[in-house]
């Protein structure tokens, strides 16, 4: 059987939500590192495997996939019913949950910090300079998203519930950017319920497996 292949750096955000989520799962993968301060992702062969020049991609055998949070479902669907860990949830219900939180991740978290990924770390590499103010906007929009974790974590350990799933998984690499390069860990530390739910999230084995790899 063949290993999964994973094209991507280890070190960037989007690549580390599958990572994250092979190995909790205990999927063996390759990873295959694509540079993209070189613009490897924009070249005519890796367009092949994803079309909009981005990280990460996977092959699996025959398989191709692109997206990351596409990938995290797939596989969760794929191991997560054979007795593996579950990622996604029993009931119809708590699927349902988890998928809400996936899309708030996507639209409402990625979206905001997607911006300052790119205000603080992607342009200042090129030699650009950083938008501030458009930074400490973004970060007041974030701040207002927060309150809403803050509210739900209140209630439930993890997002989606009791279990830690797909929904609190696919937080990790960018809360990891603003709790380091992002310099913006006041805004997790200053919220209790979100802060323990960090420590809870970011001191999982397949985490710090991929913190490892980045290294
Ligand atoms: N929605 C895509 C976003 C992919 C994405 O933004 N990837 C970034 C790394 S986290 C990337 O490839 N950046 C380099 C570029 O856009 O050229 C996914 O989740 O897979």
């Amino acid at each position: 059987m063949s290993v999964v292949k994973v094209y991507g750096p280890a070190n960037a955000a989007c690549p580390q939500r599958v990572l994250a989520c092979l190995i909790e799962l205990g999927v063996e993968f390759e990873l295959i590192p694509i540079k993209l301060e070189i613009g490897e992702q924009k070249q005519p062969e890796f367009l092949l495997r994803q079309p909009f020049g981005q990280v990460p991609a996977i092959e699996d055998g025959d398989f191709r996939l692109f997206e990351s949070r596409a990938i995290i479902r797939y596989y969760a669907a794929k191991y997560g019913s054979k007795g593996g860990t579950n990622l996604l949830g029993n009931t119809l219900e708590e699927k349902a949950l988890v998928d809400q939180w996936l899309e708030v991740e996507g639209h409402n978290y990625n979206s905001l910090i997607y911006i300052l990924v790119l205000q603080l770390l992607v342009l200042p590499r090129m030699g650009q300079v950083s938008d501030m103010k458009l930074v400490r906007e973004i970060e007041g929009k974030l701040d207002k998203v927060l309150d809403v974790y803050e509210e739900r974590l209140s209630k439930s350990k993890y997002l989606a519930g009791e279990k830690f799933t797909l929904a609190d998984l696919s937080h990790l690499p960018n809360t990891r950017f603003l709790m380091n390069e992002g310099g913006m860990d006041h805004l997790i530390k200053k919220r209790k319920n979100v802060y323990s739910w960090w420590i809870d999230i970011s001191s999982r084995p397949a985490w710090q497996k991929v913190m490892e790899l980045q290294n």
